[in-house]
C-alpha cells in the first residue's frame, strides 16, 4: 500500500461529508445517497481497514427477513448467539461474534463501526443504533461474524443499518432461498457491492431438494450477469431443526469455509486484499459522481442568484428610464399641470422670447399656489404609480424564472409569499414618496441664495417650484443624458426654472432631486428582493465543493 493513501483518504472522507445538497435539483437525491454510502465506506470500512490492516476480518450476514440468517449464525457457531423466531423482521440490532481475544479491537468503537454503541447481548438499552458483542471460542481469532438486521426491511432503520454494516463488510455473506433469489432490492446491493468490489459470498438457504439444480443455475447466471461469477455459492438444504439448529452435516461446507477465513492467513489475506483493492479502486468514480451531482448544486445556485440580480437590475434601470421619459407626465399629472401652469394657454404656438415667456408664466403662476397642491398629489400618485409597477414586475419575473427550473420551484412553493410583494411594500413606498416630495420642497427652500431668486421662489410659492422642479426631472432634466423630452411641458418647465434658478443652480437641483428619488426607491425595490436572496443565503452551496472533490479524487487516483 502507497504512503499517503491513508491522509488521502482522510482528506476524502472530511470533503465528502462537507457536500451539501441544498436545492431541490434533479441528481440532490442521488447526490445524498452518494454522501451517505461513500461516507460509509469511508468511515466504516476503508480508513479502519488502512488503519489497522492485521483487524479481523469481517464477514457480515445479511439477506431478508426470515432468510434463515440468524439460524446460520448460531449454527455455525454451535450456540444461540442471536435470537431467531417466527417474528418478522427479528433481528434488529447486529450481533457481532468473535473471538475472546478480538475483545478489544470490537469493543473500541474508534477502531470499527464508530456510529454504533456496544452493549452486551443480554442487555436491552435504548433505541439508538447498537451492536451486540457476543465473545465466542467458535469463532477463531482474526476472524468475526455479523448477523445483520434484514436488507428489504419494512423498518427504514433496519435498512439503513443493513447497508452500512455491508459497507464495514470485508466479506458479504448474502443469505437467500430458492423462493426470494430473485427479489430486487438484493441485487441491488449485490450491484453496488460488484461496483464497491467488496467479496460476496451466497448462500442459498432452507432449499427443497427438487428445486436445487434448476435455482442454482438461475442464480449462477443472475450472479455472472453482475459480474459476480467468482462468488461462490453455498446450498444449505431444508431439513428439520434440531434444538433451533441446522443439522451438522447440512451446514458444514459453509461452516467450514467461513472459519477457515480466520484459522488460515492466506485464505483470509486474499479476502480482506481483494475487498480492500476493489474498494480503493471504486473510490474515484464514486467521488466524480458525487461531484457531478455537487456541480449541478453549484449551477441551480448561480442560475437562481442570477435571475435575481437581472431581474432587479433591469427594475432599477426601467425605473430611472421611465422616471425621465415622460411617463410620469401622463393622465392627472399633465391635466393638474395644465391647470398650474394656466389652463393650456403656453401650450399653443410656443415660441416667444425667453422674458415674454417669463412674464407670462410668472402671471399665470402667480396667485394660483392654491393648485401646487393637486399637482403635488398627482405626481406623488404617479411615482408611486412606477415603482410599484417595476417592483411587481422585478418580483414577478424572478418568481416566474425560479419556477422555471426544479430546485427554485421547490423554494417558491415552500415559500408562497416570495411571488407577492413584501407585505409593508405600499406603506413604504407611501412614505418615501412623501418623504421625497418633502426633500425637493426643503431643497427648493434653501437654494435660493440671490435675492431676485428668492423673489421668484416666494411669488410662486416654494411648494410651486419644487413641483415645477419635479416636472422637470420628468422631463429629463438632471438626467444622466439632459432634458429627453422636446414636448411643450418640457420647455416650459426648464425655461420657468432657468428663469429662477439660472442654468447651472437648475441642472444641479435637478440632479440631485432626481438621485435622491432614484436612491430611495433602488432601496425599496432591494427590499423586494429579500425573500429571494434569503432563500439563497441559506441554501448557500459551500464554495467550488465539485471542484474540491475532484481535485481530493484526482490525489487519490494518483496514489493508486
Ligand atoms: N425448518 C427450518 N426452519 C428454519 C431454517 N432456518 C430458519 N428457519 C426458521 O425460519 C424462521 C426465521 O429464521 P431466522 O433465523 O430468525 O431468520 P432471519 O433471517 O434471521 O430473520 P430476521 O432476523 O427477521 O432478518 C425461524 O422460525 C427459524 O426457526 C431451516 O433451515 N429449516
Ligand atoms: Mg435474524
Amino acid at each position: 500500500m502507497r504512503p499517503g493513501i491513508g491522509s488521502a483518504l482522510r482528506d476524502l472522507a472530511a470533503r465528502v461529508h462537507a457536500t451539501r445538497f441544498p436545492l431541490r435539483t434533479p441528481d440532490g437525491v442521488r447526490g445524498h445517497e452518494l454522501v451517505r454510502s461513500i461516507g460509509d465506506q469511508l468511515d466504516d470500512y476503508l480508513l479502519p481497514r488502512l488503519a489497522h490492516a492485521d483487524a479481523p476480518l469481517l464477514v457480515v450476514v445479511g439477506g431478508s427477513t426470515g432468510a434463515g440468517k440468524s439460524t446460520l449464525v448460531n449454527s455455525m457457531i454451535g450456540a444461540e448467539v442471536s435470537a431467531a423466531s417466527a417474528l418478522r423482521p427479528t433481528t434488529r440490532w447486529p450481533v457481532l461474534v468473535h473471538n475472546p481475544a478480538d475483545s478489544a479491537h470490537f469493543g473500541d468503537p474508534a477502531r470499527v463501526l464508530p456510529g454504533l454503541r456496544r452493549v452486551a447481548r443480554s442487555e436491552q438499552r435504548g433505541d439508538d443504533p447498537q451492536l451486540r458483542l457476543v465473545s465466542s471460542e467458535a469463532v477463531p481469532p482474526g476472524l468475526a461474524l455479523i448477523d445483520s438486521p434484514d436488507i428489504d426491511s419494512v423498518e427504514a432503520d433496519n435498512r439503513a443499518l443493513a447497508r452500512q454494516l455491508l459497507a464495514a463488510a470485508d466479506l458479504w455473506l448474502f443469505v437467500t432461498t430458492a423462493a426470494r433469489y430473485a427479489d430486487a432490492m438484493p441485487w441491488e446491493l449485490l450491484a453496488d457491492c460488484s461496483e464497491r468490489g467488496t467479496a460476496v459470498a451466497i448462500v442459498l438457504d432452507r432449499v427443497p431438494a427438487a428445486a436445487n439444480r434448476e435455482v442454482r443455475h438461475h442464480l449462477g447466471e443472475l450472479l455472472a450477469a453482475q459480474g459476480l461469477e467468482s462468488a461462490p455459492i453455498f446450498t444449505v438444504p431444508e431439513l428439520n431443526l434440531r434444538d433451533g439448529m441446522i443439522p451438522d452435516a447440512a451446514i458444514f461446507p459453509l461452516q467450514s469455509w467461513v472459519l477457515n477465513l480466520g484459522r488460515s492467513e492466506r485464505a483470509r489475506e486474499r479476502v480482506m486484499a481483494r475487498t480492500l483493492a476493489g474498494a480503493l479502486r471504486a473510490v474515484p468514480p464514486r467521488i466524480e459522481a458525487l461531484a457531478d451531482c455537487a456541480a449541478e448544486q453549484e449551477a441551480a445556485h448561480d442560475g437562481l442568484s442570477r435571475s435575481v440580480d437581472v431581474a432587479f437590475a433591469h427594475a432599477a434601470d426601467e425605473l430611472a428610464r421611465a422616471l425621465v421619459g415622460g411617463r410620469a407626465l401622463r393622465g392627472e399629472v399633465l391635466a393638474r399641470w395644465q391647470d398650474f401652469v394656466g389652463a393650456g394657454q403656453f401650450f399653443r404656438g410656443l415660441e416667444p422670447t425667453v422674458a415674454r415667456l417669463r412674464d407670462r408664466i410668472t402671471s399665470a403662476v402667480t396667485g394660483r399656489r392654491d393648485t401646487a397642491e393637486p399637482l403635488e398629489n398627482a405626481i406623488a400618485g404617479a411615482v408611486s404609480v412606477l415603482v410599484r409597477e417595476q417592483a411587481v414586475e422585478a418580483v414577478a419575473a424572478t418568481s416566474r424564472q425560479w419556477q422555471d427550473s426544479p430546485a427554485g420551484a421547490a423554494i417558491v412553493q415552500a415559500n408562497p409569499e416570495m411571488t407577492r410583494l413584501p407585505a409593508d411594500f405600499d406603506a413604504r413606498l407611501r412614505a418615501l414618496v412623501g418623504e421625497w416630495i418633502d426633500d425637493v420642497n426643503k431643497l427648493v427652500g434653501e437654494v435660493g441664495q440671490s435675492k431676485r431668486a428668492r423673489a421668484r421662489i416666494l411669488s410662486f410659492g416654494v411648494n410651486g417650484v419644487a413641483a415645477v422642479l419635479m416636472i422637470g426631472v420628468f422631463c429629463g432634466i438632471g438626467g444622466d443624458r439632459g432634458p429627453q423630452q422636446r414636448t411643450s411641458t418640457a420647455l416650459v418647465a426648464d425655461k420657468l426654472l432657468v428663469t429662477i434658478f439660472g442654468e447651472d443652480v437648475t441642472r444641479d437641483l435637478a440632479i440631485t432631486a432626481r438621485r435622491s428619488l432614484l436612491t430611495d426607491a433602488g432601496a425599496l425595490l432591494r427590499a423586494c428582493r429579500a425573500p429571494y436572496d434569503h432563500a439563497l443565503a441559506v441554501s448557500e452551496v459551500p464554495a467550488r465543493q465539485a471542484g474540491a472533490l475532484r481535485g481530493a479524487a484526482a490525489r487519490l487516483e494518483e496514489l493508486l
